[in-house]
């Protein structure tokens, strides 16, 4: 009955309950069989939790850079998040030249000048981004000096390139998003 309670209990609760699990143990090692429900329930229960509970929020601050089609770059070049996590993502155009317009769009390593082409078919109206399974997560095209957030969960344990598909920019603009 208290086991079967569980699951209704705040995630918080049930967190501190699987952090406090080793002593729970040590108090109950008399009663072996007691400890085995326990620990048959506490993974249950485990389960539910990372099913259930928001992900961990990553923010990530990017920046594009340049005033020139030369110059022109994501800063940082690289980015490192955890597996599982939601990712909010501050995308900053620091470029102040008239017309340098960027984007953000998350591929599959590899795949970027593929992207960058179908997108310049795709027009601004779709932001420069072709429909795609190779596109996990993408920015719409920021002005000048402005900036957004976009928020997506982390693509599954790997290395991914990030692009910018506004036309010509590629593959100047190019970084690496490792999802660990
Ligand atoms: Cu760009």
């Amino acid at each position: 009955m208290k086991y079967n309670t569980l699951k209704f209990i705040s995630p918080f609760i049930i967190a501190g309950l699987i952090a406090c699990g080793g002593e729970t143990k040590k108090t109950e090692k008399a009663e072996e069989k007691e400890v085995k429900t326990e620990e048959t329930t506490t993974e249950t229960v485990t389960e539910e939790v990372e099913q259930n509970i928001e992900k961990e929020v990553v923010e990530i601050n990017l920046a594009a850079t340049g005033e020139d089609m030369t110059a022109i770059a994501f800063e940082p070049k690289s980015l490192t998040i955890p597996a599982e996590s939601r990712v909010k993502l501050t995308f900053e155009n620091k470029s102040q030249a008239a017309g340098m317009f960027h984007n953000f769009v998350l591929v599959k390593l590899g795949s970027g000048q593929e992207i960058a082409t179908a997108g310049i078919k795709a027009g601004k109206e779709n932001n420069f981004v072709p429909k795609s399974q190779d596109v996990f997560a993408y920015s719409e095209v920021v002005d000048m000096g402005k900036s957004i957030t976009i928020e997506f969960d982390a693509p599954p344990k790997g290395s991914y390139h990030y692009i910018c598909t506004y036309p010509g920019h590629y593959p100047n603009m190019i970084g690496r998003l490792n999802v660990e």
